[in-house]
């Protein structure tokens, strides 16, 4: 097994990781069960990880890694954090799955109405996309009306009428962001630049009283880390209000992750300013498969068996996963005095040590950040919507990817995520990052 030595370059053998690359690619198209994984956005062949724990993953060659994409954020207070292991071991004693109602469901929506009390009424799903995909369908039932909008560059999961493009002009439908969408679903969704308040106002101008819904990424984290304008968040609620369209905010990445409460706490989303809806997941399951979405009760009452609209799920509430989710959500809460300030620390040590490597190598890159998910974009300032984003040099980005992965610092394998760090991450793992990234800045320019 490597020792993690920063001091020299040394490129890792992945025979083993080849060779289960070569089995899975007979199963599974591209070799993943989720593309991201597949290294395509910056190149090289991906490791297999075979476990990890802490900050760290080691993959089948026994090669390490200082881990920061933490399962693309569940992973908040380190791999294998033994409050969490534990909970899940006695649970899986007890049997995996009943489908029948547990204390344990009640026990998570506690923590969470805690955490969130704008979600007075919630139901679990298994992931990100059926929280999004139920509440964009909540919406149009509380409504009555059919049309959704949705900004450039914030990913929600991948129900159809999510996977759709910004239209030809602002206010004009939108077009399928991926092949079996039909036309007709992309055509009740719009896709607006975010961070464009002007925008939203034309959508709602050119189709009054049509629009059930805005749902956003209160921070980006799926066009790379963009946080939302100074009042942008604000001004979006009281125009949805005005024109009585519900505002739903997926703090599926942001759950958890930029405060206890979220974005809803970091940006005081209460009272009138408070979301109809919010949508949860990663965190909020320690890494087992829950997605969530909830808000005010006559919305939620709605649902099946109660009311008209049908939501359902095999695995809803899943008793692992109730376990999982409920040790990470109470030691967050009993712990966040310590929690978030050393995230917030460590985040802005590490993600500045790099933007300053860089400075240094004289390769333009841009800072952003909240907390512990951020983004190094390959381009000079500012990024404040996809379009900017774009413009990142994406190559350069591959090469420093591969470079900081080969000197065992696993970044997330494209210039469109987010970074993350969890609680086991400190300093020692922020000076060997910046080590490593001085010296993939150094072999660049040679
Ligand atoms: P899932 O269906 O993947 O659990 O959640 C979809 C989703 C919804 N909302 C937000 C804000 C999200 O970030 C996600 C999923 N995020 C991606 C990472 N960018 C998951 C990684 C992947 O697709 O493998």
């Amino acid at each position: 097994m490597h020792s993690h030595d920063s001091s020299t370059t040394w490129r890792s053998n992945r025979t083993r990781s080849h060779a289960l690359q070569q089995r899975a690619e007979r199963f599974f198209p591209g070799g993943v069960n989720s593309p991201v994984r597949a290294f395509r956005a910056v190149g090289g062949a991906p490791p297999f990880i075979d476990r990890a724990e802490g900050a760290y993953l080691y993959d089948a060659d026994g090669n390490r890694y200082i881990d920061y994409f933490g399962s693309w954020g569940p992973m908040i207070l380190g791999h294998a954090f033994p409050p969490v292991v534990e909970a899940i071991e006695r649970a899986a004693r007890n049997s995996a799955s009943f489908g029948a109602s547990t204390a344990a469901e009640g026990d998570l929506a506690e923590r969470i109405n805690a955490c969130y009390p704008a979600v007075e009424k919630m139901r679990f799903v298994s992931s990100g996309t059926e929280a999004t995909m139920s509440a964009i369908r909540l919406a149009r039932a509380a409504t009555g009306r059919n049309i959704i909008v949705k900004f450039e560059g914030c990913y929600h999961g991948h129900a159809d009428g999510l996977l759709v493009k910004a239209g030809s002009g602002v206010a004009t439908f939108g077009i399928p962001g991926s092949a079996g969408v039909p036309e007709a679903v992309a055509h009740l969704t719009l896709a607006l630049p975010y961070n464009d308040l002007s925008a939203v106002e034309a959508a709602f101008a050119a189709h009054p009283g049509a629009i059930a819904a805005v749902i956003l990424e209160p921070v980006v984290g799926n066009a790379g880390c963009i946080p939302p304008a100074e009042g942008y968040l604000a001004r979006l609620r009281a125009i949805t209000r005005r024109e009585g369209a519900l505002l739903i905010v997926d703090e599926v990445m942001t759950g958890f992750r930029v405060a206890l409460g979220g974005a809803v706490q970091l940006y005081r989303l209460v009272a009138d300013r408070a979301p109809d809806l919010v949508t949860l997941g990663k965190i909020v399951g320690g890494g087992l498969p829950v997605g969530v979405f909830g808000g005010k009760r006559e919305l939620m009452d709605l649902l099946a068996p109660l009311g008209p609209v049908y939501q359902a799920g095999t695995l809803s509430g899943n008793p692992l996963a109730m376990s999982a989710g409920l040790a990470t959500i109470t030691y967050l809460e009993e712990n966040k005095d310590k929690v978030y300030p050393h995230l917030e620390a460590t985040a802005k040590a590490a993600a500045e040590g790099v933007a300053a490597e860089a400075e240094r190598a004289s390769v333009p890159l841009t800072l952003n950040r909240v907390g512990s998910m951020w983004t190094w974009f390959f381009k000079p300032g500012p990024v404040r919507n996809y379009g900017e984003a774009a413009e990142s040099d994406t190559a350069a980005f591959g090469r420093f990817h591969r470079a900081m992965l080969d000197r065992g610092v696993w970044l997330p394998p494209s210039q469109f995520e987010a970074a993350f760090l969890g609680f086991a991450h400190a300093d020692e793992e922020v000076q060997a990052t910046v080590a490593a990234a001085r010296q993939a800045f150094a072999e660049r320019a040679n």
